[in-house]
C-alpha cells in the first residue's frame, strides 16, 4: 500500500533533481573548513537571512544547543514558551549541556508577548537568590501552538524588552521559511530582530539531512567551538549541504501548496462531529484535532487511519497530528479526509 505519510514534514525523501545536485556536489575535509558546498550553504543561508555567517550543523536540535550554549554560561536562565521544542523535546539538553535553567511561559497558541516575557524575567539584585535570565528563545513556526506564525510587531516588541533587560533573542525557526511563506515576506524581514536563528533543511524544505545557525561573526566563531565539542563536526559534508542549496533555491515558495492542503483538511477534520479543531492554529503546514467528542481516542484514530494507509501521529490522549509537506498531493489529502470519514463514521455506528 502507498502510505500517505502525515506523521511529520521531517519524512521526505530527495527528489531526483536534489539527488542529481547531491551527487555532484564539490566536497572538501569541513572540520579544515574546506568544503566548498557546506561554505556555499552557509554563505548563502547567511545572506538570505540578512546576518553575517552561519554554520551547518546536523540537527534543528543542536542548532539550538549550540545557540543556547553560546550565549549563555552555567548557572544562567533562559526564557521559553512552555510548549517550546526546546523545553518539551530536546532532551533536556539545555540543562545537561549548557548547565542553564529554563522558565516556561505559558502563551497563546504557543506564541508569547511581550508582557509575557517581561513576566519572565528574573529580577536584578535579589540578594543573589536568582539565577540571571541571559537569553529568550521563540519558535516560528509554533510546533505545539499548531504551527502557528509569529507576526513582525509581535517579535518586536518583544525584541524590545530583551534590549530593554540586554537578553539576547534566539529564534527556533526550524520551519521559519513556513512562517515567511505564510506572512509573505522576505525571510530576512521575518528573523531581522533575532541574534541568532537555527532553521531545518530537513522539515518543510526536503532535504534529508541539516540545520544551519545563524548571526553575527563573533557569535557563529564561538559556536563553531562548540558544535567541534559536540561532534557535530562531518568532514565532506557538502553532499548533505548541496541538497540544501537544492531546496533553498526550489522548494520554498511551494510551501504555499503545503499550507493550503493542511487547511482544507482541518477544515474538513473540523466538520466531522465531535472534532475539534481550532482553525486559526492552522497558518501553516500542521493541523491538531482534538477527538474527545468522537468515542474515540487518539490511539484508535491512528490505527483505524493506518489501516487505510495513512499515517499519522498522537500528541496526547484525545488530540492529533497532521503535518503536509512536499511528499503529500492534493489526491493524498483527498485520501485521508475520505479515510478521516470512514473511521469516525465505524467509531459511531
Ligand atoms: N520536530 C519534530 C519532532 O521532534 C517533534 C517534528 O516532527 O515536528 N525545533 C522545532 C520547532 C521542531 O519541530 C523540531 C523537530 C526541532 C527543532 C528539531 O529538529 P531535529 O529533528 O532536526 O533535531
Amino acid at each position: 500500500m502507498n502510505v500517505i505519510d502525515l506523521r511529520s514534514d521531517t519524512i521526505t525523501r530527495p527528489t531526483p533533481a536534489m539527488r542529481e545536485a547531491m551527487a555532484h556536489a564539490s566536497v572538501g575535509d569541513d572540520v579544515f573548513g574546506d568544503d566548498p558546498s557546506v561554505n556555499a550553504l552557509q554563505e548563502r543561508s547567511a545572506a538570505l537571512l540578512g546576518k553575517e555567517a552561519a554554520l551547518f550543523v546536523p540537527s534543528g536540535t543542536m542548532a539550538n544547543q549550540i545557540a543556547i550554549r553560546t550565549h549563555t554560561e552555567p548557572g544562567d536562565e533562559i526564557i521559553v514558551e512552555t510548549g517550546a521544542h526546546i523545553y518539551q523535546y530536546e532532551g533536556g539538553g539545555y540543562a545537561a549541556l549548557a548547565g542553564v535553567s529554563i522558565r516556561c511561559v505559558d502563551g497563546t497558541r504557543g506564541l508569547l508577548d511581550a508582557d509575557q516575557v517581561r513576566g519572565g524575567i528574573r529580577p536584578e539584585g535579589g540578594l543573589s537568590h536568582f539565577p540571571v535570565t541571559k537569553l529568550i528563545a521563540l519558535e516560528n513556526t509554533a510546533n505545539r501552538g499548531g504551527g502557528t506564525i509569529y507576526s513582525p510587531a509581535r517579535v518586536s516588541a518583544i525584541a524590545g524588552v530583551a534590549r530593554e533587560h540586554e537578553l539576547r533573542l534566539h529564534l527556533d525557526g526550524a520551519r521559519v521559511f513556513n512562517a515567511a511563506v505564510g506572512l509573505g515576506l522576505p525571510v530576512a524581514d521575518v528573523v531581522a530582530e533575532y541574534d541568532s536563528i537555527s532553521f531545518c533543511l530537513s522539515k518543510g524544505l526536503g532535504a534529508p539531512v541539516g540545520s544551519l545557525l545563524v548571526g553575527s561573526r563573533p557569535f557563529i566563531d564561538r559556536a563553531h567551538r562548540f558544535r567541534k565539542m559536540l561532534g557535530g563536526g562531518m568532514r565532506q559534508a557538502g553532499i548533505l549541504a548541496a541538497g540544501g542549496l537544492h531546496a533553498l533555491e526550489h522548494h520554498v515558495d511551494r510551501m504555499a501548496d503545503d499550507h493550503a492542503r493542511a487547511r482544507r483538511l482541518g477544515a474538513a477534520l473540523a466538520e466531522f462531529p465531535g472534532v475539534t479543531v481550532d482553525l486559526q492554529t492552522v497558518e501553516t503546514n500542521m493541523v491538531y484535532a482534538d477527538l474527545g467528542g468522537t468515542g474515540l481516542d487518539a490511539d484508535g484514530f491512528v490505527s483505524g487511519m493506518a489501516d487505510r494507509g495513512v499515517a499519522l501521529i498522537k500528541v496526547s490522549p484525545s488530540v492529533i497530528r497532521v503535518v503536509t509537506h512536499l511528499d503529500v498531493d492534493d489526491a493524498g489529502i483527498d485520501h485521508a479526509i475520505a479515510a478521516s470519514g470512514e473511521v469516525l463514521g465505524a467509531a459511531r455506528a
